[in-house]
């Protein structure tokens, strides 16, 4: 169980805490500045002045956030929460017309933006909207110049709202959640503390944007609540993040599972020997890439799910409990049961909705997938898993993903990870699609390595290779060749969108 006070600013909890023994170690190291935790809080006051003399920002009011992974996209982070009012990041890749539903949607009256950025923001339809600064063309620096480097943090209760995570999910419509101060602290103390167990001579590094929580735990909060340093980069694609974690030394890495498919290839070519930990989540952990990335690092790859609705991830192992293949355990804190569809615990070994309660949970902003989401306290996350007899959760399929095929149950990702299996496989995405005898069929879309053709006698090959990898009646019938998969911007594969034939 975890306990915090009843009034609780976590920007104080999770960044000034550190300036008392740790004020002039780097807390953030990027292409452009190191900054060490003294040098952050300073920035960080001075925006929260800024936000409150310049923008009369009140607590509660949202505060829509839009920036690559830099230092001052960490610093707006922290100074809209020590000041009382609701973080609303966003990716940076949203267009005006995604940025627009946010906003109206959030009520969102203030946003600090990357100049770099600002043109999308300018075309958003936000009636609500009323301060705009920029920051990267000298506004927000020249304003902050101007404000002193104290502040005084807001006094916030623990429960109330820090953060609003928007997700759109698998199926693209975007549903805001709502996060407490002190669940920005219950993820670092349990998922982090118990399961990660990072030191405060760790150097954290990654992909993930700073708007998903997948990176904000990741890159941020984890790091932050150990008084650790976090690498940050701009653009973090596998040919980037190889070289940086060599630079840096970098000692744990969060990234998702196609990134170290990616990066496994090459791994050969960097000195790597820095890293201890990698954590991989976002999506499921194919057991191939598992073994992949064991084989050129010598690390165990830490599977964990989560989501954006329980914040951070809360099935996942220490290196020391991890079975290849299983997600995991559910994280210290965190109870997890798979169940039916009349919400009964299944017996064990048998596939069912994944249900999960703990110290996080799902709060939808004004949405009617509340009552579908949260049953009888528990989250009911839309993924089908096992539970082993052992305990083990082992991720079978999105509960939408699992295909019907004459009368048999085959989950998509199962497919997808015997596919990977072959040498000329580079990524694949596997759905069901409907057909006149057997109800349904199974299909992959298969990007193939460099220099691979996709003809007739691969197609043979490939359906051979399922075939002898997993039970023969799973293999798919169908095999289209496609130039890359449609993903979403946190990098799960759309199912629905190759269901639509909406490849490119
Ligand atoms: O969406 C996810 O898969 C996820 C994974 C880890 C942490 C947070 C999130 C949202």
């Amino acid at each position: 169980q975890l306990h915090y006070p009843a009034r609780l600013n976590c920007a104080t909890a999770l960044l000034d805490r550190n300036l008392a023994t740790r004020a002039d170690h780097p807390a953030l190291v990027t292409p452009a500045e190191t900054l060490t935790y003294a040098q952050l809080a300073e920035r960080v006051n001075r925006i929260a002045n800024v936000l409150v003399n310049r923008t009369g920002l009140v607590p509660g009011n949202r505060v829509l956030l839009r920036g690559a992974n830099t230092a001052w996209m960490v610093a707006a982070y922290f100074a809209v929460l020590k000041a009382g009012g609701i973080v609303v990041a966003t990716m940076p890749l949203l267009r005006a017309k995604e940025l627009g539903q946010m906003l109206r949607k959030a009520r969102i009256s203030h946003a600090l933006c990357d100049a770099r950025l600002a043109d999308a923001l300018r075309e958003a339809e936000a009636p609500a909207l009323r301060h705009v600064l920029h920051w990267g063309d000298g506004e927000l620096e020249g304003l902050c110049a101007a404000e002193s480097p104290d502040f005084t943090a807001c006094d916030t209760a623990a429960e109330d709202i820090g953060l609003i995570g928007f997700t759109s999910g698998t199926t693209g419509e975007p549903k805001g959640t709502l996060h407490f101060h002190r669940d920005m602290l219950a993820i670092c103390d349990a998922y982090a503390r118990e399961v990660l167990r990072p030191e405060p001579s760790d150097i954290f590094i990654g992909s993930p944007p700073l708007a998903f929580t997948f990176g904000l735990g990741g890159l941020v909060l984890f790091p932050f609540r150990v008084g650790a340093t976090a690498v940050l980069l701009e653009r973090a694609s596998p040919e980037e993040l190889l070289p940086a974690i060599a630079r840096h030394r970098a000692t744990i890495c969060f990234t998702a599972p196609t990134a170290y498919r990616a990066m496994a290839a090459k791994a050969a070519d960097h000195d790597l020997r820095s890293l201890r930990k990698c954590v991989s989540a976002g999506e499921a952990l194919p057991r191939p890439i598992f073994e992949a990335w064991q084989a050129s690092t010598g690390l165990k790859l830490m599977d964990g799910i989560g989501a954006t609705e329980m914040l951070h991830i809360f099935i996942s192992a220490r290196e020391e409990q991890i079975r290849p293949g299983a997600t995991g355990l559910p994280v210290p804190g965190y109870e997890a049961k798979v169940v039916g569809p009349d919400g009964a615990e299944v017996p064990r070994g048998t596939p069912g909705r994944l249900a999960v309660r703990g110290p996080t949970g799902c709060r939808y902003l004004d949405d009617p997938r509340q009552a579908r989401y949260v049953e009888d306290g528990w989250n009911i996350t839309g993924d089908t898993y096992i539970q082993d007899e052992d305990g083990y959760f082992w991720y079978q399929a999105r509960s939408d993903d699992m295909i019907i095929s004459a009368g048999y149950n085959i989950a998509g990702p199962e497919v997808e990870a015997a596919l990977l299996s072959h040498p000329l496989v580079r990524e694949c995405g596997v759905v069901g699609v409907p057909d006149e005898d057997r109800g349904m069929v199974v299909k992959a879309f298969v990007v193939l390595e460099p220099g691979a053709t996709g003809d007739a006698a691969l197609v043979r090959a490939l359906q051979e290779h399922v075939k002898a990898a997993i039970a023969p009646y799973k293999y798919p019938r169908r095999i289209d060749f496609v130039a890359s998969l449609p993903r979403t911007e946190t990098g799960k594969l759309q199912r629905f969108a190759l269901r639509q034939g909406a490849i490119a």
